[in-house]
């Protein structure tokens, strides 16, 4: 049998608990933008079963507001950076995952490879009464006895058993039921969990299983005594020096806190610098799923929700309101860049260039979901037209509502959005011109918006007023490829 502690369970355990820890702290950051729990992938206002914000908004409320009002800032103490700061608070997220997943991979192989899963695995149902009674003995101030020949008691072996085995597992499956892409190209796989939705609540839930985990299992190294575990724990000795293991031990634990409070501080302070030096991580392994990964998506028209939110307020603009008011008819989309015929195209031009109808979930950023019929004109037709040339990377999409008159943060400049070229001759990418069977409301983007099924809400621009096929996205606005990637940091790559 192997030995109780060995070195290799010490190096994960550490790892584990620091990568926990980032994990927990950026999933309340992404938590905040979207305070609200449902089990329902329409989200209507007022029915989540769980919300952390004394903020309400009414589907029928008078005054308009939009899901970014919903998001509340919380403190950089328990969010990771904290302060309304989704895209890097997801971007720590994705790029711990990573590490997580990698650190678990090493350790379970080795629990099998070494038969460590002898002391993890339960081999047999008695098991369950023995823990059960193991629990009792703790609540007779009593330590109840380890298994003879293993490393530890019958309650911890389970607990260990659920946590590593099940809850692990169950949190990595239901954070990829909650990626656009995946949900897009395979809808089956987000039913297995009711949803998006009741895969982010499920998610919350085993977060706060985790959470619990960790306080009765620090309590239970306290009443064992905490000079002899941490022995085992960090010199993999339960004999070893105890005031070493106990010096080591805690410096460790200050390491970690020292560590969160620096990268804290440097996400809040450096938000550009941090927003691309974890995006060198983050964004290759997002680009992979959002390039490889094509939207089948044909939801049934009982799906289409009642209540469909709203991100981002109309243009203010009076040509805006006066054009509306005659119908677009004045509206010109124009087509240009690195194309070899550019265009310009009046709605009727466009309507004439083909026709699609899909239904399909939108998932914003935030968290939240909602489903529409959408129809309107493939992107690929349009390329067909212009055709781009082959030095076009990137698709821009210039829109009309100038955010320093229709947003609320102080933030300024028209808003805009780019895709990977390769995205825009997806099946599911289409200019849309009406939602569920009606002409797009003025809200929702009216006369033209940008739909591309795998990808995040911010990608798809409303209200369109030109379309520019470029070969880089560093000269356009601030260069990260979109507004709200340059003005809140969200990644570019926008399959998770
Ligand atoms: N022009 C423009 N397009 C935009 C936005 C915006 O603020 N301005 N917000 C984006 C975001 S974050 C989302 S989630 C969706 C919301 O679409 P909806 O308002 O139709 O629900 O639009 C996207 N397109
Ligand atoms: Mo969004």
């Amino acid at each position: 049998m192997p030995e109780f502690f060995p070195y290799w369970v010490v190096v994960t355990h550490f790892l584990n608990l620091f990568f926990l820890l980032l994990l927990f702290r950026s999933g309340i950051e992404v938590l905040s933008a979207f305070p609200k729990l449902y089990w329902r992938d329409d989200c209507p206002p007022g029915r989540e079963w769980l919300r952390f914000s004394k903020k309400t908004f009414a589907a029928d409320s008078r005054t308009p507001w939009t899901s970014l009002d919903e998001e509340e800032s919380w403190s950089p103490v328990v969010a990771l950076p904290g302060r309304k700061n989704l895209g890097l608070g997801r971007h720590w997220h994705f790029m711990t995952v990573q590490f997580w997943i990698l650190t678990g991979a090493v350790y379970v192989t080795l629990v099998f490879a070494t038969g460590y899963w002898h002391y993890l695995v339960p081999t047999h149902w008695s098991l369950v009464p023995d823990s059960i009674r193991a629990v009792g003995t703790y609540l007779h101030f009593e330590i109840p006895a380890k298994i003879p020949g293993e490393p530890f008691e019958p309650a911890q072996k389970l607990s260990y058993f659920v946590v590593i085995f099940v809850l692990a597992p169950l949190q990595i499956a239901t954070g990829a039921a909650m990626s656009p892409a995946v949900l897009a190209r395979f809808p089956w796989y987000g039913k297995i969990f009711g949803g998006k939705q009741g895969a982010r609540s499920l998610h919350f839930l085993v977060m706060c299983a985790f959470g619990v985990f960790v306080v009765v299992h620090v309590s239970l190294v306290v009443v064992h005594g905490v000079p002899s575990e941490f022995a085992a724990i960090v010199l993999g000795d339960p004999e070893g020096d105890r005031r070493l293991a106990v010096g080591i031990g805690v410096a460790g634990l200050l390491a970690i806190a020292v560590l969160h409070v620096v990268i804290t501080w440097f996400s809040l302070r450096y938000r550009r610098r941090t927003q691309r030096l974890l995006g060198v991580v983050v964004n290759p392994f997002e680009r992979l799923l959002s390039r490889r990964l094509v939207s089948r998506q044909d939801l049934r028209r009982s799906e289409v929700s009642a209540y469909f939110r709203v991100n981002g307020h109309p243009p203010a603009s009076e040509e805006y309101l006066e054009s509306a008011a005659a119908g677009f008819e004045d509206y010109r989309l124009d087509v240009g860049g690195l194309v070899e015929r550019p265009v310009s195209l009046s709605l009727d031009d466009l309507r004439a260039l083909g026709a699609q109808r899909q239904i399909t979930k939108h998932n914003c950023i935030q968290g939240w979901t909602a489903v529409a019929e959408w129809a309107g004109v493939p992107l690929a037709r349009v390329m067909d037209e212009v055709a781009p040339q082959a030095s076009a990377r990137h698709v821009v999409f210039h829109a009309m509502d100038d955010k320093g008159l229709t947003g609320s943060e102080g933030r300024t400049g028209f808003y805009y959005g780019t895709i990977p070229i390769q995205l825009a001759s997806d099946p599911q990418t289409i200019l849309a011109l009406e939602m569920n069977g009606e002409p797009l409301p003025l809200r929702h983007g009216a006369p033209v918006r940008l739909r591309v099924e795998t990808q995040l809400g911010f990608k798809m621009v409303k209200w369109i007023t030109a379309i520019e096929f470029v070969a880089d996205v560093d000269d356009i606005g601030m260069g990260m490829g979109g507004w709200r990637e340059d003005q809140q940091f969200y990644a570019s790559a926008a399959g998770i």
